[in-house]
């Protein structure tokens, strides 16, 4: 009988898995809800969690109508290589009096890959 009991067990907690995973994938597929819920929801974060990079690099261009700001970087420790990308901007009063060419360190949220700090260094 035990042995029943266990099977039934099991069967119930794949029966909640794939209930789960069906809910996500509808999420994921679905216009109307945003990726990073379903990333939320499949890898919940531990509350709390936050993890910051620091970077130095150069402006190559500001995108104020994409919210984001294309650095050319050195390596960032622990996050990413030194390249040239674009990235978004925790808010948009982090680009004001920035322009090409301009030298800065920034912060980094690595978990949603947004520049919550920047900063001119000067040359
Ligand atoms: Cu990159």
């Amino acid at each position: 009988m035990k042995k029943t009991h266990n099977i039934a067990r099991t069967t119930r907690r794949k029966v909640v898995v794939m209930l789960f995973a069906g809910y996500a994938s509808v999420l994921a597929m679905s216009d109307s809800a945003p990726a990073d819920l379903f990333e939320r929801i499949v890898f919940p974060a531990p509350a709390m969690a936050q993890s910051m990079a620091e970077g130095q690099g150069k402006v190559i261009s500001v995108v104020p109508e994409k919210g984001q700001i294309v650095l050319e970087h050195g390596n960032i420790k622990g996050f990413m290589d030194a390249m040239t990308m674009g990235y978004k901007v925790s808010s948009m009063s982090l680009l004001k009096g920035l322009k090409p060419g301009d030298e800065v360190r920034f912060t980094i949220d690595t978990q949603k890959s947004t520049i919550v700090k920047i900063v001119k260094v000067e040359k």
